[in-house]
């Protein structure tokens, strides 16, 4: 399961791969849609960037298979062009965009984010994005709007693993207003630079750090803004296991296995897993109030 990598790669090499693949990027066909507006952002001191190998071949997607390998091997089945995402519900400007249309209007952002899947694995990635919060302000939500649900593409002859029953399909996600409208929650379509490879969730994807992998819904397309919490795959399927908020909690051991601690993909030392992952300075305060065991 481990892919062995040179345990120090220093930072100069990275940099280079990414400045390769902007390059690739600027002159490849997605050179006129993406206008990148690319800032820098170093991840944590002492953190690197997980590779772009491990980040495209590593990874859950069970739409096409449930090993971490499948994915890679599989996605190219799915069509990410064209591709509509409609949005809906409660707002005052319902709309179906094509998903390029999103692309242009909403200038691209890198930013790096850890990734910790509920797993137990973790990974650091330079998404390419946007916030959700820019589209979310232009459909204009009305007062009734107090979470947003998002839905993956079902379609079987794409996503072939949708022919089994190993999950309820499509999946399905959902978040509260504010945490949707978080600044650190990204609509995702590029990373390294580059445009979302199928296998981390062309063309459109959510990223949402402080939480679990699995709330980070992959090939969207459909955004609904609701009155009441929606339901989610995993707390569908193992509602003793998984609940809707999923904000990752060392304190919050998964029935099965402790989430103390979690395994950097390319590294050998486990890392102490962090309240929030890492990012409660940003967000801790949407969640003053709650039990953090209870609503898990
Ligand atoms: N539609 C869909 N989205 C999904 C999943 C999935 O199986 N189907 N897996 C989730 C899980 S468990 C994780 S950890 C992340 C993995 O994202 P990555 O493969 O880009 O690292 O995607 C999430 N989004
Ligand atoms: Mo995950």
């Amino acid at each position: 399961m481990l892919i062995k990598r040179p345990p120090d790669i220093p930072t100069s090499e990275i940099t280079d791969e990414r400045l390769f693949w902007r390059r690739r990027d600027f002159l490849g066909a997605m050179a006129g849609a993406l206008a990148l507006h690319l800032v820098p952002r170093l991840p944590q001191q002492g953190e690197k960037l997980t590779s772009f190998e491990d980040i495209t071949t590593y990874n859950n997607f069970y739409e096409f298979g449930t090993d971490k390998k499948d994915p890679s091997r599989h996605a190219h089945t799915l069509r990410p062009r064209p591709w509509s995402v409609r949005v809906e519900g409660e707002i005052k400007k319902p709309k179906v965009y094509d998903v390029d249309e999103v692309i242009r209007r909403y200038p691209a952002q890198e930013r790096v984010y850890r990734l910790r899947c509920v797993e137990a694995w973790s990974m650091v990635i330079p998404w390419l994005g946007f916030p959700l919060a820019s589209l979310l302000r232009d459909v204009e939500p009305t007062s009734n709007a107090k979470f947003v649900a998002f839905t993956t593409l079902h379609d079987p002859e794409q996503m072939p693993g949708q022919k089994r029953g190993v999950l309820p399909w499509p999946y399905v996600e959902g978040l509260r207003l504010d945490e949707a409208m978080h600044p650190l929650t990204l609509l995702v379509h590029g990373l390294y630079g580059k445009p979302l490879p199928n296998q981390n969730g062309a063309p459109l994807r959510l990223v949402v750090p402080w939480k679990y992998g699995f709330k980070s819904i992959k090939s969207i397309v459909r955004i609904r803004l609701v009155r009441e919490q929606p339901p989610t795959t995993w707390s569908m399927s193992a509602p003793n296991e998984y609940g809707f908020y999923s904000n990752v909690n060392p304190d919050v051991d998964h029935p099965r296995w402790s989430q103390k601690r979690e395994r950097r993909i390319g590294e050998l030392r486990r890392r102490l897993t962090l309240p929030f992952n890492g990012y409660a300075d940003q967000v801790a305060s949407l969640y003053t109030g709650m039990d953090l065991r209870r609503t898990f």
